[in-house]
């Protein structure tokens, strides 16, 4: 696996520009949309459509929509496949592949019933493809190389074009090395939007989306290991760790639409308290009103995606997270050994004189390590295993894990951070300090004797009660 500095990929940048120059020719380039870029990973307010059929945008948690063109009636994008820098969470950086910039690429939004022309330009150094996971199109736009068309080799331009058939939450990612390149970060959304009122479609107040990934990166290092299946240290949403993620702030009362795409290798139950919500969309489609139930999880499988859809009407802080108690922690970057219910007072200081950065499972669990991140020693560019600070002290967290934040009066498309909740006094849970429990009465009554045996039910003789 190479890896790549930002001197490299500005390198790589300058040179497969050149050797699309030359193959592409002047007109042809000419006539490609200019790719749009982004180098940051906060959460870009939503634009409105410029032209075309309206429709109200999605909010691509840390990530941001593609500008498009509109040539001829047909919407032109250009996602140009090239190395990025994405910072997971502050502190650290990982060296990724991805799209105009950032990993994931940029989520497409286009209308039911749109003619689309995406070009997409390979900067990277090895053939790649984009198959766009979900859609109805001709075979030979499908994107797996090799079967629907020729991989687009390295420095090279293609074009796919179809008509977006159906409305719903779909995908996009390579079929060309895939481990490597979905390892790597290659992935991103694509939305479209009913192009009129829809029976099993709600209009919402708030559209969330993001994709579920997982990274394998050593400590202290920044390259994924592609060829890692189930070993992942870093849990991401839109390849970002909590406390990178940002919050998701509804206003009391408002319809909220969560959209979430697994491309990981597991599945991930994925958890909202304080709310029910129902799924009420697939890749397979909108799901009719009368085939929804109540759930307050939901698990997502490798390659799914999952609508969900509440009504924000408890103000507070919410966690959202995956129900997987391991992908809402980051990177151990120790084999941890279990001493729970151990005394090692003393032994991990005398095994970190061996052994640098030894961390031993407390024997009271690993709850104080919550509050640790500052005070641990840990490679550069290494998110703390549990970090995060809440309100009431750290947060202990990593990974998947979010905060939906209901507040009342909020500005219809205010999507800032509003802070920490302000809970009404008498509504958090405090420590008891009043008298202790009255000791056991001896006036009890005894049980009896094989009361709390088992029971046996001989056939055809029936106890009654
Ligand atoms: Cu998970």
């Amino acid at each position: 696996m190479t890896t790549h500095s930002p001197i490299s990929r500005r390198h790589l940048f300058g040179a497969a520009s050149a050797v699309a120059a030359a193959t592409v020719g002047r007109a042809a380039l000419a006539a490609l949309p200019e790719p749009a870029r982004r180098d940051s990973a906060a959460t870009a307010a939503p634009p409105l459509p410029p032209d075309g059929r309206p429709y109200r945008p999605v909010v691509t948690l840390n990530g941001w929509s593609a500008p498009w063109r509109t040539r001829d009636g047909v919407k032109e994008f250009h996602l140009v496949a090239e190395p990025v820098v994405r910072e997971i969470a502050p502190g650290m950086v990982a060296q990724l592949w991805g799209y105009n910039g950032q990993s994931p690429g940029p989520t497409i939004e286009v209308v039911e019933g749109d003619r689309v022309r995406i070009f997409v330009t390979n900067r990277l150094p090895e053939a790649t493809s984009v198959h766009w996971h979900g859609q109805r199109l001709p075979s030979g736009m499908d994107g797996v190389a090799g079967l629907s068309h020729p991989a687009i080799p390295a420095g090279r331009t293609f074009v796919y074009e179809f008509t977006a058939r159906r409305p719903g939450t779909f995908m996009y990612h390579p079929h060309a090395d895939e481990m490597v390149q979905m390892a790597m970060g290659m992935m991103g959304l694509w939305i479209t939007h009913p192009k009129a009122a829809h029976p099993h479609i709600a209009r919402v107040d708030r559209d969330y989306a993001f994709l579920l990934n997982a990274y394998a990166i050593e400590p202290g290092s920044a390259t994924p290991r592609p060829s890692e299946m189930t070993n992942f240290d870093l849990w991401t949403w839109n390849s970002r760790a909590c406390p990178g993620i940002d919050s998701l702030p509804a206003r009391q009362g408002d319809r909220v639409r969560i959209r979430v795409g697994n491309l990981t290798m597991t599945n991930h139950p994925i958890h909202l308290h304080g709310h029910e919500f129902t799924v009420t969309g697939t890749d397979g489609g909108p799901v009719p009103p009368a085939a929804r139930w109540p759930e307050v999880a939901t698990d997502i499988a490798g390659g799914q995606m999952r609508q969900i859809e509440f009504i924000a009407d408890e103000e507070g802080d919410w966690a959202l997270h995956c129900h997987k108690s391991h992908h809402t922690i980051n990177a151990m970057g120790h084999d941890v050994s279990n001493l729970i219910g151990v005394d090692h007072r003393g032994l991990a200081g005398r095994i970190a004189r061996v052994v640098p950065d030894y961390m031993a499972m407390g024997e009271r669990g690993m709850e104080d390590m919550a509050g640790m991140g500052a005070r641990m020693p840990l490679p550069d560019n290494t998110l703390p295993m549990m970090t995060g600070t809440g309100p009431h002290g750290p947060l202990g967290m990593g990974g998947m894990f979010s905060v939906l934040k209901v507040r009342r009066g909020l500005a219809r498309d205010d999507y800032r951070d509003p802070g920490w909740y302000a809970a009404p006094p008498g509504t958090v849970a405090r420590e008891w300090t009043g008298p202790g429990p009255a000791a056991p009465s001896a006036a009890a009554a005894p049980v009896p004797a094989g009361a709390a045996g088992m029971q046996v039910h001989k056939p055809g003789h029936h106890h009654g009660h």
